[in-house]
This record gives C-alpha cells, structure tokens and sequence, in this order.
C-alpha cells in the first residue's frame, strides 16, 4: 500500500471508537467510578478496559454477592450501584439482587453482556442463549438493550434516571456481545453520550397536603414518627433531626434507620417498640412501608385503639396500600420534611408530656432489663453475651459500619447493638435475604472507607463466604465474626427419622470458619469467650486487616427463626 493510503487508513481508526469505549465513556460521564462484577464472555475486556480508564473494578468468586454490593452502594450513595456480569448463567446470579435493590427502593444498574439477538430469538442454540431482556422485566423497575453502538449513550441515561428518580430502584441493561465490537466516528460516538442532569429533581409536596399532615399530627395525644431506611437513604439528616426535636415525639426506628437518629437520643422508642405501636394514635411514617416487618399497620401489634397515619413517601401507590392514610405527603423525604418544619412555625406545642413519659419509662425498663445479660462471659458464648462485646465496640467506633445477617444473630443484634449515626447499619431489608452480608460489607469499605463490622449467623455467611477471598484480596478493612452456633437457628437438632443423616438445620459441629481467612493471608481468629472476642475486634479494626472471627456460640442458645418463629406455618398449625 502506497504511504498515503496507508497514513489515510491509520487517521480513519483514530478517528473511530467502539462500543467498549462507549460504554466507559458514558459511565465516566456520569460519575459512575466503581463496577462489581465476575468477568468472563462477553464482558472481559470491559471490565479490563475499564479499570485501565480510571474506574474501580472489583472482581467478585460469585455475581450475586456482587449484585448485593452494588444494592447496598446506591444505598450508602444515591447513585446507582452498577453490577456487571456476563451472559444467562452470570445474568441469572445477579438477578436475585436486582431484584432485591428493587423490593428495597435502592438504587443499581445490571449491565448484562448477552449472547446475539438473532440467534437467540430463533432459539438457534447460542453460546449461554436466554432471552434476558424478558426474564429481568418483571423483576425490577425498569430494562433496557442496547442494540447500536450510537445508542449507548442514551441507554446509560435511561438506566441512570430510572434507577434515582421516584422511587429508587433496580435496572436492567442488556449489553449484546456484538454491540462491543461495534465502531463508530469517534465525534458522533462523543456527541451521542448523555450526561444526566437532575437525576432524581426534588418533588415538592403540595401545600394542602403538607397542612392536612400537621393538622393530624396537632390533634394527636400519643403520636409517633416511624423512621425507615427510606428516611435513611434520603441523606436530610439534619431536616429529619429537626422535625423530631421540634415535634417531640418519640421515634422507632426501623433496623436500617437506627442511627439515623443516635439510638440513644431522649426521643428514641427503638426499646419500647410494642408499647408506641399498640398505644400510639397518631402514626407519622417518614421512609417507611407498612408492609410485613411492620405487621400491615393492623392486628395484634396495633393494639385496638383507632389510629391515623400520615404517610410522607416518594411514590404515591404506596398510599393505602395497606389501611386508609388519614394524610398521604408525597414527594421526596428532604423537600417533604422540610415543608413539615417550616409549616410547623415557631409555637408548635411539643407532643403530650404524659405520653413522652410512658414512652420513656417503658424503653428504661427495657434497656435496664437487658442490661445484666450483655455481661455474661460464659464460654460457650450465648448470643447475649458475645453482643454485649460488640454493643461497646460500636459504641466505642461510631463510624464502623455494622453489617448484620442471620437469624439469632440478626434479630438480636438489632436490639443489643445501639446504633450512632446515620447510614451504619447495613442488614437484609425487605425480603430478609441470606448471603447480602459480605457483598455489603465490601461495597461499604470501598465506597465509604470506614472499617466494616460484619456480624453473620453461620448460616446466612455460608451463602457468602467465598468472597472473604475477595475481601483478602483487595485487603479491605472488614472483620468478619461469624456467629458459630453449628446450624440455622439451633446447632442442636435432631433427624428425627432416625437416620444417620444430620437434621436438616444442622450443620458441621465445631467448624473453624476463622481457618478460611488464614487460607487467603488474612487474620483468623477462634474466639471462645467474649473477652476473646472484643480483643479480636478491636484488634482487626485497628489494624484494618481483613479478618475472620469463629465465634462459638452455644448451639442450644437460639430460636426457631429467631423473632419471626410466628411466621412459621407450623406454628400457626400447633395454635389451632
Ligand atoms: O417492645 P418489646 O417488648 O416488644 O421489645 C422489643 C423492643 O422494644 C426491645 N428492644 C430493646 N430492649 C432493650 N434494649 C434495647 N436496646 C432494645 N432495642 C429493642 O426488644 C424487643 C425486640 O425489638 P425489635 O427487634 O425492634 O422488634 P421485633 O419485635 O423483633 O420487630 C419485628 C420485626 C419483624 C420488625 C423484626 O423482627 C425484624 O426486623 N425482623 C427481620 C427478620 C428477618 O428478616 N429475618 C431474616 C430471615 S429469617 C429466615 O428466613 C432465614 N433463612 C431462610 C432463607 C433466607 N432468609 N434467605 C435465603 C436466600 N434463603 C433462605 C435462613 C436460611 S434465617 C436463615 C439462617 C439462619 O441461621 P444463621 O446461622 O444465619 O443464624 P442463627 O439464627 O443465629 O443461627
Ligand atoms: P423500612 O424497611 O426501613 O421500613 P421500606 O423499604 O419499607 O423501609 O420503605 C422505604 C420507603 O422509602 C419506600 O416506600 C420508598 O418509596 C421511600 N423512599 C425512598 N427514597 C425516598 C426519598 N428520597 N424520598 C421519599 N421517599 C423515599
Ligand atoms: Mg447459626
């Protein structure tokens, strides 16, 4: 080829981009500095190509514990956590979390690489061939393809506005493996990237809406604001502190909203929950659903006096979902409690003193209740005791993030555990999902920086637990203590067939968890007593080494699904 063509030839290419540098391009553009994912076919070089362009690529053994990192980082951020995996089988292991952001109201973005559309659709048998476009619709917020390489840009808008705006949720984007290879004028490819502007606008509540709210909450004599990880994710702490002060009343916090509000603020109803839900009759919810974990706002938990709800929430179907909402505020958390405050004006009576009191002796009686059983130093540990370590080891750190799953070792931690600060607790949500811990725990470390406390049942980190590779790794500041009571709920069952199989919830007895970390050159530890336990943790969350407690819990300590054993069918069954 004469010099010229050849000169002319190599000007064309640099004057081309493809569909891989698109993709990064948009992401950059819009902020989006760290991916999560497992790489393989097609997504391997975009992962590479990605990391050598700036982004924070963490390569995860498993795509759902991926998936739970990205979850939980559009949590902590209120931007989308972006999960990246490969075709069918690697679509299908983040789908679960997709699902999951969805059901909880964070934010995140699947990008899926997929195998060709043509061959797909004609069922011709393509490498990992699924129609996933289809399989992710019902199962989050909103899903996209991606068929030209100049849509890119677009496609990443749409993803993006969709997973902040409103109510927050999971996307889907289906990335076709031909779409990468894809080339494109480098100008046009660089004018078709769409930065988003106001990705998720303020919604003003309307006025009449905000009065009606204040006028229940005036008449109110036993009124209570019930915080959820809404209020949490929505980032107007100090709006939030203000309405609570300002109004006097006394606020639960749901699990993911402790410390959104310090757990030890005199208005805190965290340690007399039956006592403010069963007598209360003024319920103002802030980020919350009456959904299970709060019984549907009737019943038993609610006692008998009539009540009325103001409800101040993102999506407005979310109102009456459940019982009538005497005052429904819709919009986003800060612009809504801030029109609350400012409403309130400058003589609001503050809420009954007959009331804050009954609220206040009842939570006192609690904690003072609870209070001996922390001290316990029996080895094997109860789970009261080994809490009673961790409860001053947070109290101590008030930045470490606490990530929590289990059964036990969940439901009992919530309670033992005080909470500081907004945003550090970290646990299953919703759907009270198995296996979020150590996906959690990473996205926290890398996207905060403060150390994790991830406090795991056995059970619930057996789903997770090859990721302490990944945590060892990128030599992330997590401790991992897993509660080792030998099984799900109890060590101690039985077969009750009598076969020599062991009973259905129990695990390998006397296991060494710890031995997992020492594996990858972490720190392993086996804690026996509570005292060896505090010195662990405190050891690991000053040195920032990732480490792995064993923490031998007795396996008879627990119960049968910790405090939601009602919800077993079979106890419904021996009732009648
Ligand atoms: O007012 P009252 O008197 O009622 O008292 C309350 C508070 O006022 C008081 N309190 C306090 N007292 C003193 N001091 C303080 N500081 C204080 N704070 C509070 O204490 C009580 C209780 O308060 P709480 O906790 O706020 O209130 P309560 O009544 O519990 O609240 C109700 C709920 C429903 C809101 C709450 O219980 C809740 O949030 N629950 C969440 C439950 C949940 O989501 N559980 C996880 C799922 S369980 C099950 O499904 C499991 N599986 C199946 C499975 C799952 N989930 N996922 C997948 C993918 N596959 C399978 C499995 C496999 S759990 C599980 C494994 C379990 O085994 P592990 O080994 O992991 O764990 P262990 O059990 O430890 O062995
Ligand atoms: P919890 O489990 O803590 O009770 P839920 O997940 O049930 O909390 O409820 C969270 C609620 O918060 C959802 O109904 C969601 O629409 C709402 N929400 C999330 N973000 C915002 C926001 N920025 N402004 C208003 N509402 C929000
Ligand atoms: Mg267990």
């Amino acid at each position: 080829m004469a010099e010229a063509a050849i000169k002319e030839t190599v000007d064309e290419a640099q004057d081309l981009t493809d569909g891989f540098s698109l993709v990064i391009d948009a992401m950059k553009l819009n902020g989006i500095d760290t991916i999560y994912g497992v790489p393989g076919i097609p997504i391997t070089d975009l992962g590479r190509l990605a990391q050598a362009a700036g982004i924070r690529v963490l390569s995860f053994r498993h795509e759902q514990n991926a998936g739970y990192a990205a979850a939980i980082a559009g949590f902590l951020t209120k931007k989308p956590g972006v999960c990246l995996t490969v075709s069918a089988p690697g679509f299908l292991n983040g789908l679960t979390a997709l699902a999951h952001a969805t059901t909880n109201c964070f934010p995140m973005i699947l990008v899926s690489g997929s195998s060709e559309r043509e061959v797909v659709d004609l069922q011709q048998g393509d490498y990992e061939e699924m129609d996933q476009l289809a399989i992710a619709k019902p199962l989050c917020k909103a899903a996209y393809r991606v068929l030209h390489a100049q849509d890119i840009g677009i496609g990443f808008a749409r993803a993006i506005r969709a997973a902040v705006s409103g109510r927050p949720g999971g996307v889907y984007l289906d990335l076709p493996a031909k779409l990468f290879a894809q080339v494109m004028n480098a100008d046009a490819g660089a004018k078709s990237l769409v930065k988003v502007i106001d990705a998720a606008p303020a919604q003003i509540p309307s006025p009449a809406a905000v009065k009606r709210a204040l006028d229940v909450l005036k008449a109110a004599k036993r009124p209570l604001i019930i915080l959820g990880k809404g209020a949490a994710y929505a980032q107007a702490d100090d709006a939030i502190k203000a309405l609570v002060e300002k109004s006097g009343v006394p606020f639960l916090p749901m699990s993911m909203a402790k410390g959104l509000l310090s757990d030890m603020h005199p208005q805190c109803a965290g340690a007399a929950r039956s006592t403010v839900l069963k007598d209360s009759d003024v319920v103002m919810l802030i980020g919350a659903r009456l959904n299970w974990l709060l019984s549907h706002g009737k019943g038993r938990t609610w006692g008998d006096a009539p009540k009325k709800f103001i409800q101040v929430d993102i999506e407005p179907r979310e109102m009456d979902s459940n019982v009538e909402i005497a005052a429904p505020v819709v919009g986003d958390i800060g612009s809504c409690v801030q029109a609350l405050l400012d409403g309130m004006g400058t003589n609001w009576s503050a809420a009954p003193a007959d009331w804050t009191g009954t609220v206040k002796a009842k939570r006192d009686e609690n904690v003072a209740k609870m209070a001996p059983r922390f001290m316990n130093n029996k080895s094997p540990m109860d789970y009261h005791g080994a809490l009673g370590a961790l409860r001053t080891i947070i109290k101590e750190r008030p930045d470490t993030i606490l990530v929590n799953e289990g059964a036990n070792t969940l439901d009992l931690a919530r309670g033992a555990i005080d909470m500081y600060k907004p945003r550090k607790r970290l646990d299953v949500g919703t759907w009270g999902v198995m296996g979020v811990g150590m996906g959690s725990a990473i996205a926290a470390a890398v996207e905060t920086g403060h150390p994790v406390l991830a406090v795991e049942g056995d059970s619930a980190f057996g789903f997770c637990g090859m990721e302490v590779e990944t945590i060892c790794r990128y030599k992330l500041p997590v401790c991992v203590v897993v509660f080792n009571n030998d099984g799900i709920y109890r060590g101690d069952g039985v077969n009750t067939g009598g076969g020599s199989d062991p009973a259905t919830t129990a695990f390998v007895k006397g296991a060494r968890y710890d031995k997992m970390a020492e594996a990858f050159g972490g720190v392993g530890v086996n804690a026996t007593t509570p005292d060896d336990l505090r010195r662990a943790v405190n050891e690991a969350l000053d040195s920032r080494k990732p480490t792995l407690i064993n923490a031998v819990i007795d396996p008879a300590a627990g119960a049968e699904s910790g405090r939601i054993g009602n919800l077993n069918p079979q106890s419904k069954l021996r009732k009648k």
